[in-house]
């Protein structure tokens, strides 16, 4: 095995999270537009038609990436934004408008990692079925083409969807998502949809940039049983089949678990595989996007309060938590990354995502002294060295998010960003974290110069 890699140091968004113009440029609508207009699907009604404004003017943005030195961020093309319609026909205005943030990277030393699918299905396919539908996959594939062939000059790393489970269980089982369906056998069939699109997504790309670097990012999370009863072993196992084994192992191996069929039902497995081809989901990629969140303990429990598992209940999370109550526990983080490393050790890892929610404001002063946000960072990036001290081959990091966003469900309340962003301005101010996490890369970036091997003298 080859030598551990330098760390690359990013930060990352997403198009919905920041762009706002919805109705802008020859965008389409997605499922997020029609969502959020849903009373009561959003903390104070938010919906993403304004977010931070980065499509009307996306400097800030660019200015807050070179402000922090990272060598990468992490963005999000919107499909209803590229594609202007059933039709297919490429959207220019859409185009242009990621042409010139991508340059604008590249201008400033930045390399631009670019996801394809972060949720943002354009509605006209919902209305045809949505993931439930073979035809978006070849709709995907469609995008993929123009996205590939309009932007893969300047670029050369694509994510091709973003945490498929959240698509697919808060999309279609709790409802907490866009589409907002709770149906299970709607979210399984999702499930797999959305990882049937990554295969041909990867051999799309393959064929048309030969060069470029894919894979996907997948949200996994840590699971610890409330003890040693067998149901709640049971119920562990179960919540690890949802959360992290459908989707690790089917994109690593090509085939289910061999405890899908008994959990979800032989019938419904089958009807959800109806098209897909399974082994094709394994299609090689280049890296995996590990995005760490979430660590849980488990018990077994009837009727249980999980909204995506069965018959579980997950212990309320002790201090420190974030604003809505994820641990914070950065050993979890550590066996995650493990975990990987194992079941793929040749597969360089990336975290794709890695971040806490918070409900940041700014002082008087006119700052914003997230200091628990500073500590997370320490203490993540503690647990990333010791993830790599130990074997698991993390060649990159993005912090997230790299602004205040859109948080999803819960509208601009939940704060993510190393930025803040006073929404009604859309002014920028950088918290204490962007300060630590910049002194942090400075300080690496140091470190691996002084490690570099000095040439001899001729
Ligand atoms: O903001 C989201 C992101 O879009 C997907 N991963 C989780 C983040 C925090 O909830």
């Amino acid at each position: 095995m080859s030598e551990m890699p330098e760390i690359r140091w990013g930060s990352g968004t997403a198009a919905y999270q920041i762009e706002g113009a919805v109705d802008e440029g020859g965008r389409v609508p997605s499922i997020w537009d029609t969502f959020a207009d849903r009373p009561g699907a959003i903390t104070r009604g938010d919906t993403g038609t304004v977010a931070s404004g980065m499509y009307r003017d996306p400097a800030p943005l660019l200015d807050a990436v070179e402000w922090l030195g990272t060598d990468s961020y992490r963005l999000s093309v919107a499909w209803c934004r590229v594609i202007g319609g059933p039709d297919g026909r490429p959207n220019p205005e859409g185009i242009a408008y990621y042409r010139r943030v991508l340059q604008e990277l590249h201008r400033r030393g930045v390399t631009p990692l670019v996801t394809l699918y972060h949720w943002d299905l354009p509605q006209w396919l919902q209305d045809r079925g949505g993931w439930a539908s073979l035809e978006t996959v070849s709709a995907f594939v469609d995008f993929v083409t123009v996205a590939v062939g309009e932007l893969g000059d300047l670029v050369d790393e694509w994510i091709t969807v973003n945490e498929p489970f959240c698509a697919a269980f808060h999309g279609h089982l709790s409802g907490e998502h866009a589409p907002g369906i709770r149906d299970e056998a709607t979210a399984l069939r999702a499930a797999l949809m959305q990882l049937h699109a990554h295969g041909e997504a990867v051999r799309t790309i393959r064929r048309l940039a030969p060069g470029a670097r894919t894979g996907l990012a997948m949200n996994l999370s840590d699971l610890e049983p409330a003890g040693d009863l067998p149901a709640d072993l049971e119920a562990t196992r179960r919540a690890d089949l949802v959360e992290n084994r459908l989707f690790l192992h089917t994109v690593l191996r090509g085939e289910l678990p061999e405890d899908t069929d008994g959990y979800f039902g032989t019938a419904t497995v089958a009807a959800a595989l109806e098209g897909i081809d399974l082994a094709g989901i394994a299609e090689p990629i280049d890296f995996i996007g590990v995005n760490y969140y979430e660590h849980n303990v488990v018990r077994a429990a009837e009727p249980g309060t999980d909204p995506i598992v069965r018959g579980i209940d997950k212990l309320p999370v002790p201090q420190p938590r974030s604003g809505n109550g994820v641990a914070v526990h950065p050993a979890g983080f550590v066996r995650v990354l493990l975990r990987v490393a194992e079941l793929a050790p040749d597969l360089p890892i990336r975290v794709t995502e890695n971040g806490i929610g918070l409900w940041d404001y700014l002082d008087p002063s006119g700052n914003c002294n997230d200091v628990e946000r500073v500590a997370f960072l320490d203490r993540y990036l503690a647990a990333l060295r010791e993830a790599r001290s130990r074997g698991a081959r993390v060649e990159a990091y993005y912090h997230w998010s790299l602004i205040d966003t859109f948080e999803w469900s819960y509208g601009y309340q939940l704060r993510y960003g190393l930025f803040y962003v006073d929404f009604p301005t859309r002014r920028l101010t950088p918290k204490a974290s962007a300060a630590r996490y910049r002194e942090i890369i400075a300080g690496e970036r140091a470190a691996a110069l002084d490690r570099e091997p000095i040439a001899a003298e001729a």
